[in-house]
């Protein structure tokens, strides 16, 4: 089976992790969220693309879910040594040496792309991961603070700020020129089954959704997604303040109509919020927490199931494996 999934960061990793587990055999491809990137002396970072890859390779710092297991933070200690900022953002020994081969990539004119399938070989996630676009698009927030009106990275705000300060606009730099990546389109187009894992639904799944073309290619398919909210709060992270930004409740039931329906067919919901309903979709309610890699296999499993029903209305049965 070809299966697509958009992906952010952590928890659109840890679905992933359970989707590999939950469908072996399955081609998997990943189209990861690069708003999310930033340049921090003179070393591009991409934070989701990385988070993927470490995690289903194998590096990731479990209980953070970003950056490299087994860590130091020398460099970090240098670079503040000299005064240099940012040093509210760290980057881990083991996590430079990942920014200086892309860095040095892009610089020898590879578009990022390539870079991640080079960076990939290394760590053999299971999954083709493509970034939504080699073009440059960047999140950046507009705040109000004691500096005036400006508009900062995301990284600020999210790392920084942690979203301390309303975001009064979510805007993409370089939003409304991004292509998305080679490979990108024809995978969707591919695909028997497209997914939205439970990633933050403005500044990971919504930054995919807007990069020209991919909602477009994705409203043929079939697309199921799980809902990022469980019960009115985000799983994880700060969906909520997001959310906030772009003048959306934070429910499960406003995250699927944001998505709408020509997009999502299928929209996995925790039992809690049972009573989400939206024409031409069907909603499922499941257990969402992935708190461990069974919890996440079942969640993907689900997902896939939910997708196998839609595409084979009354099938009740997924291809391959009969119950
Ligand atoms: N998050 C933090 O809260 N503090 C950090 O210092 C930090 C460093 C960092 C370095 C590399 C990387 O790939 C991710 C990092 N993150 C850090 C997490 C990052 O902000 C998030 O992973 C995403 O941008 C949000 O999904």
């Amino acid at each position: 089976m070809r299966i697509v999934s958009l992906a952010g960061g952590i928890g659109g990793a840890r679905f992933l992790r359970g989707l590999l587990s939950a469908a072996p055999g399955s081609e998997i491809t990943v189209i990861g969220n690069t708003g999310d990137d930033i340049t921090l002396y003179g070393l591009q970072v991409c934070p989701d693309l990385d988070t993927v890859m470490y995690t289903l390779g194998g590096g990731i710092d479990e209980e953070q879910g970003w950056g490299r297991s087994e860590e130091t933070h020398v460099v970090k200690e240098e670079l503040a040594a000299y005064g240099v900022e940012p040093q509210w953002f760290g980057l881990g020994d083991r996590d430079v040496a990942t920014h200086i081969v892309r860095t040095q990539m892009l610089k020898a004119g590879y578009p990022l792309s390539a870079v991640t399938e080079a960076l990939c070989a290394r760590w053999r996630p299971g999954v083709r991961l493509i970034p939504m676009t080699d073009d440059r698009a960047e999140t950046h927030v507009v705040i109000t603070d004691e500096r005036g009106r400006r508009a900062v990275h995301f990284q600020e705000w999210w790392v920084r700020l942690r979203a301390s300060v309303p975001a009064e606009q979510i805007i993409l730099v370089g939003g409304d020129e991004a292509r998305p990546a080679p490979g990108v389109l024809q995978a969707v187009a591919d695909a028997d089954v497209v997914l939205l894992p439970p990633s933050n639904p403005v500044v990971s799944i919504g930054t995919i959704l807007r990069v020209k073309g991919i909602r477009e290619a994705l409203e043929p398919k079939t697309v199921v997604g799980v809902s990022p909210i469980v019960g009115g709060a985000p799983v994880r992270g700060m969906a909520d303040a997001c959310l906030r930004a772009i003048g959306v409740e934070t429910t499960a039931q406003a995250v699927l109509e944001l998505y709408g329906p020509p997009l999502v067919n299928g929209w996995l919901v925790a039992e809690e919020d049972a009573g989400v309903r939206l024409d031409g979709v069907r909603v499922e309610a499941r257990p969402l927490i992935m708190r461990d890699l069974a919890s996440a296999r079942d969640l993907a499993r689900a997902a896939l199931d939910l997708a196998a029903e839609l595409a084979h209305p009354g099938a009740g049965v997924r291809e391959g494996n009969a119950r």
